[in-house]
């Protein structure tokens, strides 16, 4: 809360403490002037407009895009042929030529994991354009691929659209390979036209992901840039590190670990500019990897640590962004799709079978919190910063792990919660946190118990609860 400052501050400045050390000089009263009038309706008037964390809400492109929850990055380009992670942009672009490329296949083992778009890294930082830009030779156009005549970005933009996919794109603005990075204004320029290209030439962007890697001490003209993809792509969201461009949509989580490892609130300040701006954890399928690597299937995560990765970004409210990379046939390996299958029915196996759904009423309202829709959503009364929804079982039932969305439309509200069992008598808590969120997951020691609770311990306005579930892992197994 932002507090006024007595009136009479202004109008008889008394003690004044330097920052030096406690002197204390006195200033003198003077008579009130008409720039204190308006210094004192500015202050007053700006108290009024304060941004405050709750009160700030997301838009619905946000709110459409925190419900795909899972989407994946992918990085292909001549990297890819010579065992590189960053190029140095002197690779040749003959070496690009994979027999086999095949995105729908890319795109079927996505589906089968349960994710909902994809960002296709159309230029990594070495410059290497998989479009036939019309900005450099640099490119696709300069390959043996499709003889010269290929266009990856447009394939794979179709393959995710046919299997219902949202589509999106990564340009690295580092370019180890372009003369004119080493001139700001005119790199701008061509980094502007490049995103132009893509901006008009690939159907709606769900997502435009800006990296901040390699960028350091070089200056770019993000709000002139992000103007130019806005007048084409009104709706696209923009990923950044808070640090590069202070006005995007979606924010870096801070880690390529796959962890949120924070309480994670959807609002954040930047420099008293509060803006509603959602966390997307990327984190490769191969440790370390984006792209392939000849001889790297031991770098292939196991489904244990893809579902933790899972329950540490999706269960804390953010969006898990998978890195997968098609090897130089221009396929996935046999290996990766199968993993992306089985992370996918492990998900599905353990958040699939839900134990409220056999509940008993108890009051009717709650329903809307029970009824495994999260497109209703349960309200507490309304101005409440307290509220419990709690669910009789019928009988004793063993579970070890709860979810619970919380709708976001008007604002992240709850601050503290606790998951609550009745036993012996009286209600002890078994998991507790601040943040709810999108969606959180908490897990702990398997307890019996026939009756469960959603304990809302404190929120800023009346909590919106959409969804609220228990399972029990072992039944997953
Ligand atoms: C990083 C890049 O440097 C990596 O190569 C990769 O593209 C990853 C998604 O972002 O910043």
């Amino acid at each position: 809360m932002r507090r006024i400052r007595p009136i009479r501050q202004y109008l008889t400045i008394t003690p004044v403490h330097t920052a030096a050390g406690d002197a204390t000089i006195f200033a003198m009263p003077r008579p009130i002037r008409v720039l204190d009038v308006v210094l004192l309706l500015t202050i007053f008037l700006a108290t009024l407009w304060a941004q405050t964390f709750s009160d700030l809400k997301p838009s619905p492109q946000q709110v459409d895009w925190q419900d795909l929850e899972m989407g994946a990055i992918i990085h292909f380009g001549t990297n890819t042929f010579l065992d590189r992670e960053w190029g140095d942009g002197k690779a040749d672009p003959k070496v690009f030529n994979p027999a086999q490329f095949d995105p729908d296949q890319w795109m079927r083992a996505l589906q089968s994991a349960g994710i909902k778009y994809v960002v296709f890294v159309a230029k990594h930082h070495d410059g290497f354009c998989l479009w036939p830009t019309g900005q450099t030779d640099y490119s696709v156009k300069s390959s043996p691929w499709e003889n010269g005549n290929g266009n990856v970005v447009k394939r794979v933009e179709e393959a995710a659209r046919k299997y219902g996919l949202k589509f999106g794109v990564y340009l690295s603005p580092w370019d180890r390979h372009e003369p004119r990075y080493s001139n700001s204004a005119e790199y701008d320029k061509y980094y502007a036209a490049e995103l132009d290209e893509l901006a008009q030439g690939y159907g709606d962007l769900e997502e435009f992901w800006l990296d901040g890697a390699g960028s350091g001490g070089h200056v770019y003209n993000f709000p002139h840039i992000i103007e130019e993809l806005r007048t084409y792509q009104p709706n696209a969201l923009v990923f950044a590190d808070v640090g590069l461009f202070e006005y995007g949509d979606i924010r870096w989580v801070g880690n390529e670990d796959g962890t949120i490892p924070y309480e994670n609130w959807n609002v954040i300040d930047r420099h008293g500019n509060l803006r509603w701006r959602p966390v997307e954890a990327d984190t490769p399928l191969r440790k370390g990897h984006w792209f392939w690597h000849p001889n790297d299937e031991s770098s292939l995560k196991s489904v244990p640590e893809l579902v933790s990765t899972y329950e540490q970004t999706v269960g804390r409210g953010g969006q898990l962004m998978l890195g997968i990379a098609p090897d130089r046939r221009g396929l996935l390996p046999d290996a990766d799709v199968q993993r992306l299958k089985e992370f996918g029915s492990a998900i599905r196996e353990r958040y699939g079978n839900n134990l409220t759904a056999r509940h008993a009423p108890t009051a009717p309202e709650l329903e809307l919190a029970l009824d495994g829709n999260p497109d209703t959503f349960w309200s507490a009364p309304a101005g409440s910063h307290h509220a419990v929804i709690e669910v009789d079982l019928g009988r004793p039932i063993t579970f070890d792990r709860v979810l619970t969305m919380e709708w976001l439309n008007a604002g992240q509200h709850v601050e503290k919660y606790a998951i609550e069992v009745y036993k012996d008598g009286k209600w002890v808590e078994v998991a507790k946190g601040q943040a709810i969120g999108h969606k959180r997951l908490d897990h702990f020691a398997p307890v019996t118990a026939s009756r469960v609770r959603l304990n809302i311990l404190s929120s800023t306005a009346e909590a919106h609860i959409r969804e609220f579930q228990v399972f029990d892992s072992k039944s997953a197994q």
